[in-house]
């Protein structure tokens, strides 16, 4: 909760995300509160209420126009006004009050939720990560009433966990202001160019801060436009050539400024890795030259040509005798062997995807209607779009039985006409997001998987099974051969839930035997199967669908992650198979034509 609650100054006024955390958060202090049950669920279903809301519900809030709407009694409808028209809630603002705000940490800790966040306070007093820790290791966690030592341990791991991750931040949380500030850094009259490098620019799946670099005969100009900016809440450093910021959200943000001519060096060294740059300096030293932040030089007492200078990072690499490596690429995993024979595939783009697979709509836990997925998706250039709702075990989630399935697949039958009629290039494909279940069947009988253009495997619940366990489980679903792909394969979620237990290469072998394709979940939240396993997939055959996960229409951009991952993992167009064109897509699922 404690990350939920800050919100990026950006935002000119309270989205419909917004106020429904604010209603989620409202449940929990009540929760933590000790109030009554009904109070906190009117809460709770209200911030439901709000996400789910088909109208323009922010607006709405603004303008004390919400009479009427399901869900929403007289006070939270007067509470959403004030938020809305306010920024402010006194209500909540009062409730937040109660409690030292370290304990809002806690929430941050995975496994352990309001009910067991009031006790620990309640009992022992624990209102903050440090002093959990302490009582964990002492003991009298463990011996609470409804603890025990492996609920001790297991919340000693997650705190670990969390440790380990703190300040850092997910690729697809940052994306957003980095190319906001991108866009203000061109817009100074003295910029000559811009671009973020590090972390971001390599796609890594998470980054500790956001390093820009500019080329520009003004550094200082830069530098004094940079730091008063309106959305810097701190400044860390200023100097004549660089400074580090801070946004609102805690997210660092160092600038740079480098004269043209060092531009391209510069690039290249910000960009990293490391240990990437430690391998094009060795590459550079055995040829007689130095190559350092800002240029590459002839090394004292060496014999060699001097280094003209590099416009672009391209010319760099070539003259050491490289072929360019793609920034994702730049892990020191080979990249630099590669591109000394000649041997850098041509990387999956974005503009490659043709379509996509896994995405949810409201018949499940989604927020868009099928109509509105499939017109996002034209919208987006895509050819097609397959639909994979949750199945039934996933009631959590609102999983689909098997009528609701099957009227959902003559739903897309009836709009696919429809598009046929329009003459438009685009197909629903009728899916399905099967759970796999403890044992490793499914959650449909085969008879209705034959009903389906494709199916998408996933395991949603037993995530504590043994390694071996889990490994047998996701294998003997994958040996169904109606199973087309597996949905994000290690369950993760980005710096808040580690990964399975889970022998990630023996299901990949798996994957290979069986001819199922490997889902790359590109949810910000996931972005799972990881970028490491990618390239023994590929060399096993496993083919790759980058699938966004999307639970509303505007997640399918999310396909703009799946792309940079893709890359990171050098994947070619060949190796992903919504690159191939609906028509493909056809032949291969083996679709009857829409009639
Ligand atoms: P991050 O910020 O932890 O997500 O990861 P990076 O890769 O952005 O790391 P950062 O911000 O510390 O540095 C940006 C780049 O600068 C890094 O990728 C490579 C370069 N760099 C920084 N420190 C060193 C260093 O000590 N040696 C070398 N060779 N390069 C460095
Ligand atoms: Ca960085
Ligand atoms: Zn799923």
């Amino acid at each position: 909760m404690a990350g939920r609650r800050v919100r990026p100054s950006l935002a000119p006024s309270m989205t419909r995300e917004d106020l429904a955390e604010i209603l989620d958060e409202i449940a929990i202090l009540l929760e933590l509160k000790g109030e009554n049950p009904f109070k906190i669920r009117a809460y709770r279903s209200g911030g439901e209420t709000v996400r789910q809301y088909p109208g323009d519900i922010a607006s709405l809030a603004r303008e004390g126009e919400l009479q009427g709407i399901k869900g929403l009694g007289d006070a939270l409808q007067q509470k959403l006004h004030e938020l809305a028209s306010t920024g402010k809630l006194d209500y909540y603002d009062k409730l937040k009050g109660e409690f030292p705000e370290t304990l809002f940490d806690l929430f941050g800790i995975q496994g352990l939720g309001p009910k067991k966040i009031k006790a620990v306070y309640e009992a022992l007093g624990v209102d903050s990560i440090p002093r959990l820790k302490e009582l964990c290791e002492s003991g009298e966690i463990a011996e609470l009433s409804g603890f025990g030592k492996k609920t001790a341990e297991k919340i000693l791991e997650a705190i670990a966990f969390k440790e380990e991750n703190a300040d850092r931040f997910r690729l697809g949380d940052v994306a957003s202001s980095v190319m906001m500030i991108i866009d203000a850094l061109k817009q100074h009259p003295d910029c000559l160019r811009a671009e973020a490098a590090g972390s971001f620019r390599r796609a890594k799946e998470t980054v500790h801060d956001i390093d820009f670099l500019v080329a520009s005969s003004q550094p200082e100009a830069l530098i004094e436009y940079f730091v008063d900016q309106e959305w810097v809440s701190r400044i860390i450093a200023q100097g004549a050539t660089k400074a580090s910021i801070n946004l609102e959200n805690g997210l660092q943000c160092d600038l740079r400024v480098v004269s043209n001519d060092e531009y391209a060096c510069a690039l290249a060294y910000f960009t990293g890795s490391k240990e990437h740059n430690v391998a094009m300096r060795g590459r550079a030293l055995e040829r007689g030259y130095s190559l350092n932040e800002y240029r590459l030089a002839v090394k004292e007492g060496a014999d060699a040509e001097a280094p003209p200078v590099f416009e672009t990072e391209d010319e760099l690499y070539q003259f050491l005798g490289l072929d360019y490596v793609p920034p994702e690429m730049r892990e020191n995993t080979g990249e630099v062997e590669a591109a000394s024979e000649g041997d850098i595939p041509e990387l999956v783009k974005l503009e490659n995807l043709r379509g996509t697979f896994h995405n949810h709509t409201t018949a499940s836990d989604g927020q868009n209607s099928l109509r509105e997925m499939a017109e996002a998706a034209i919208d987006l250039g895509l050819q097609y779009l397959g639909i994979a709702d949750h199945s039934k075990s996933s009631f959590q989630a609102n999983g689909l039985n098997e009528s609701r399935l099957r009227s959902q697949i003559s739903e897309i039958a009836s709009l696919n006409s429809e598009y046929k009629t329009q003459g438009q290039n685009f197909r629903l494909i009728a899916g399905n997001e099967v759970d796999i279940l403890k044992d490793g069947s499914l959650d449909f009988d085969d008879e209705l998987l034959d009903e389906l253009d494709y199916v998408v495997a996933s395991v949603h619940n037993a995530m504590t099974l043994s390694e071996s366990d889990m490994t047998d489980r996701i294998i003997r679903a994958v040996q169904n051969p109606r199973v087309t792909m597996l949905g994000h394969l290690t369950g993760r979620l980005l710096l808040k839930r580690e990964p399975y237990a889970v022998d990630v290469a023996a299901v990949i072998e798996a994957c290979a035997e069986t001819r199922t394709i490997i889902e790359l979940n590109c949810s910000p939240w996931r972005l799972d199967m990881d970028w490491r396993w990618w390239k023994f997939a590929k060399e096993k055959g496993v083919k790759c669908s980058i699938n966004p996960d999307a639970h509303r229409a505007s997640s399918l951009e999310y396909l703009w992650f799946g792309a940079s991952i893709a890359r990171k993992g050098w994947l070619t167009r060949r190796d992903v198979v919504n690159t191939l064109t609906r028509h493909e897509i056809e032949a291969f699922l083996d679709l009857d034509p829409v009639s």
